[in-house]
């Protein structure tokens, strides 16, 4: 029998999950670290999924972008000039670095797949990783950042949830080395997991960063794509900021930056 319809569902609970009508399944593969999956849906474009959760939707990527690099970067108290991105094999982040006008990337994406497939399924996000302000590293972030002699301003961990192979990126441990490869005042930031289905994921890279840096600073934005919607990042506090003019993004813009570090009372309580 030939399905009329085919759904790709992301499992939220045992009794929740959300799910995405596809026209197509573009690809299915079991890789030396994850299993990865590529669909093309009705309302979201193309959707890379990775072990069952979504990681990329062409239609909503660009949130999540701008979150995780424009934040960190206007609060910075000098402007960030390199940066280190760990995971973001896809290309997305290393994208919005370049746009901010930074003139050093090292991306460190541990699965070679990931990134061939968005060269391949996303070319218009992955061409960053051709870009030669950016250096692209085949290899376990983890590892990088203890090994490495080179130093940044900011630091992005572009990582899927924190179970499985990411466990050791929301670690004191790891940020322990990441505070050495920071530059003063530099800044590094995670993305920390949906504090509505994820309480735990918010809860330990603020326990990481804050063994690690002495403080620590989440923030929130909408994501459709993600469970519930209501994303988290979180970051080292780097305090006054500077005084520079916001550009806006298509998301990001001066009153988010503002806005998006104002947490809802069980947020704050999450992370007391
Ligand atoms: N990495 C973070 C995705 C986490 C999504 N989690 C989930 N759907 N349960 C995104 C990679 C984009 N560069």
């Amino acid at each position: 029998m030939k399905l009329i319809e085919n759904w790709f569902s992301e499992r939220y609970s045992d009794n929740l999950q959300l799910s995405f009508r596809v026209s197509d399944q573009l690809l299915s593969i079991k890789t030396d670290f994850q299993r990865i999956d590529l669909f093309d849906t009705y309302d979201f474009g193309k959707l890379l999924t990775i072990d069952g959760t979504v990681q990329m939707a062409e239609k909503d990527e660009h949130i999540y972008h701008e979150m995780i690099t424009m934040v960190p970067f206007y609060l910075a108290t000098k402007r960030p000039e390199s940066a280190l991105v760990i995971g973001g094999g896809d290309g997305g982040t290393a994208r919005r670095l370049l746009d901010l006008g930074l003139s050093k990337i090292v991306n460190v994406e541990i699965d070679s797949q990931v990134v061939e497939l968005s060269r391949r399924f996303f070319p218009e996000i992955a061409s960053s990783l051709s870009d030669p302000r950016v250096n692209l590293i085949i290899d376990d972030g983890i590892k990088y950042v203890s090994r490495s002699k080179e130093k940044f301003d900011m630091v992005i961990i572009d990582s899927t949830d924190p179970v499985g192979p990411a466990e050791g990126l929301f670690t004191a441990e790891f940020y322990g080395d990441v505070k050495r490869i920071l530059n003063d005042g530099g800044v590094a930031v995670t993305q920390s997991g949906s504090p509505f289905y994820q309480p735990f994921a918010i809860r330990k890279a603020t326990g990481a960063i804050r063994s690690a840096f002495g403080n620590s600073l989440s923030y929130l934005a909408f994501i459709p794509t993600y469970p519930s919607g209501l994303w988290s990042f979180t970051m080292n506090d780097p305090g006054t900021g500077r005084n520079e003019e916001i550009r806006p993004a298509r998301y990001f813009n001066k009153d988010i930056l503002e806005g998006c570090v104002r947490l809802p009372q069980f947020v704050k309580e999450l992370i007391a």
